[in-house]
């Protein structure tokens, strides 16, 4: 892709600004981390002094000040070597912080945004649930009102930074007798990380001063096919006590408000599938130039050439929906359907072109000795996560079909 279709001389600055961060502090540890699952804070904390925990978001926020192209350009690179890390800071900005931007008081953006743009706290976003995952508005979390305060119980699953994040936006049903995804109210709550000791260590990740939810706590970590070294667990609520102050947004409209950082959220996950593509796509092209098989370069057989010149248009043509829709979002247009277009195109994307690198790399591809079967296993989940693959096609079949797909 031409690079002046649509950056301009700073986002190729922040561009390679990302890049080098990524090649120097993170791929000489991806394949250890991808081992252990270890949640790297050492690298969260120069990704915040980087600004890239708060790049959109404004100045007197505690943000970079950046526009949404240099956030998706961040996600992209930093994915391109490693999808967890690409994860954190997408799980952080769009789930963690933006609905607090978005939908909360001037009070609530004061108290919460500075701390999580600066990357001194982690945040992070809980919807789904073990019965609630496609069908989101199927909540069964409830938050009973008592006056000044809401009691929450439930539990939500497979919540990015639940270990990790101390402040999240959740969704419970303040109407049960409403169907749907009506009567679903959001509600910003705090909890401390479970990684107290690492962070003193660290210097970052723990705002001691800021209140906690009692009766918030984290459940065990997942272990994870892929995004290994990202922190996913379920998040618990046990008579957990949040005041009214903590309503994010108004009371009953907290599914829609979810969607719609969904769709943002969907861009993101995008911008991580396409990172994986190309980084997997850029080894295989090295290694067709350096692989000898009978006497030749295996680049030079046409079985090889041509799986490299597909992924090479595949990637193209993800670029341009990836940077379509930031560029929609980014001007105010609407973005629902490009953003789902972009998720779907370049979700399924990394799989086949992770599946392709694989190939290409043969034996050697199948052992952790080279990067592409972690990519290949980080790519899988991109169809899952923030809506499959088959709500991306419900998504924009809705948005072509209109009505009509309802009868
Ligand atoms: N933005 C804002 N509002 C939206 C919206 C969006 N993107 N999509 C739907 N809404 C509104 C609708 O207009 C409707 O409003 P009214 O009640 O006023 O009519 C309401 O939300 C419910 O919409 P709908 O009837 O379409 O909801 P459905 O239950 O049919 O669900 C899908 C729609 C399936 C698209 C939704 O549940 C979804 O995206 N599911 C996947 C969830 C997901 O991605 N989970 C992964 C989370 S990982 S962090």
């Amino acid at each position: 892709m031409d690079d002046s279709l649509y950056f301009s001389e700073h986002h190729l600055q922040v561009r390679d600004m990302v890049r080098e961060f990524a090649e120097t502090e993170i791929a000489p540890v991806a394949r250890e981390l991808d081992r252990t699952q270890e949640f790297l804070w050492e690298n969260v904390a120069k990704m915040g002094e980087l600004g890239l925990l708060g790049v959109p978001w404004d100045e007197d926020l505690g943000g970079a000040g950046m526009d949404q192209l240099c956030y998706y350009i961040t996600i992209h690179e930093l994915a391109k070597v490693d999808a967890s890390h690409g994860l954190t800071v997408s799980a952080h900005t769009n789930l963690g912080t933006s609905p607090i931007v978005e939908f909360g008081t001037d009070e609530q953006r004061k108290a919460y945004v500075p701390l999580l743009a600066s990357g001194q706290v982690l945040g992070g976003f809980g919807l789904t649930e073990p019965g609630a995952g496609s069908d989101a508005g199927g909540t069964v979390t409830t938050a009973e009102d008592k006056g000044d305060h809401y009691l929450l119980n439930g539990s939500k699953n497979f919540i990015t930074h639940a270990g990790v994040g101390e402040i999240f936006s959740v969704t419970a049903k303040t109407d049960p007798s409403a169907k749907g995804g009506r009567g679903i109210t959001s509600f910003i709550i705090t909890k401390d990380t479970v990684d107290l000791e690492r962070c003193a260590e660290v210097g970052v990740g723990h705002a001691a001063d800021l209140p906690k939810t009692p009766g918030v706590r984290a459940g065990k970590k997942e272990d994870k096919m892929g995004w290994r070294s990202s922190d996913t667990r379920e998040l618990i609520f046990e008579d957990a006590v949040v005041p009214k102050e903590n309503v994010l947004g108004p009371v009953g409209d907290g599914f829609k408000n979810f969607l719609q950082t969904l769709d943002a959220g969907r861009i993101g996950i995008a911008a991580l599938s396409l990172g994986i593509a190309e980084g997997a796509y850029l080894k295989a092209l090295e290694y067709a130039g350096v692989r000898k098989q009978f006497g030749r370069f295996i680049g030079s057989f046409q079985g090889i050439s041509f799986q490299l010149a597909d992924m090479a248009m595949e990637i193209e043509a993800g670029t341009h929906l990836l940077y379509q829709a930031a560029w929609l979002k980014q001007n105010g247009k609407p973005f629902k359907k490009e953003a789902a277009m972009a998720k779907l195109y370049c979700s399924e994307l990394a799989m086949r072109t992770t599946t392709k690198a694989v190939q290409i790399f043969g034996g050697y591809g199948y052992t952790t000795e080279y990067p592409v079967e972690r990519m290949m296993r980080d790519a899988k989940v991109c169809e899952i996560g923030e809506g499959t693959s088959e709500i991306q096609r419900l998504v924009i079949a809705r948005e072509i079909l209109g009505p009509a797909i309802d009868g």
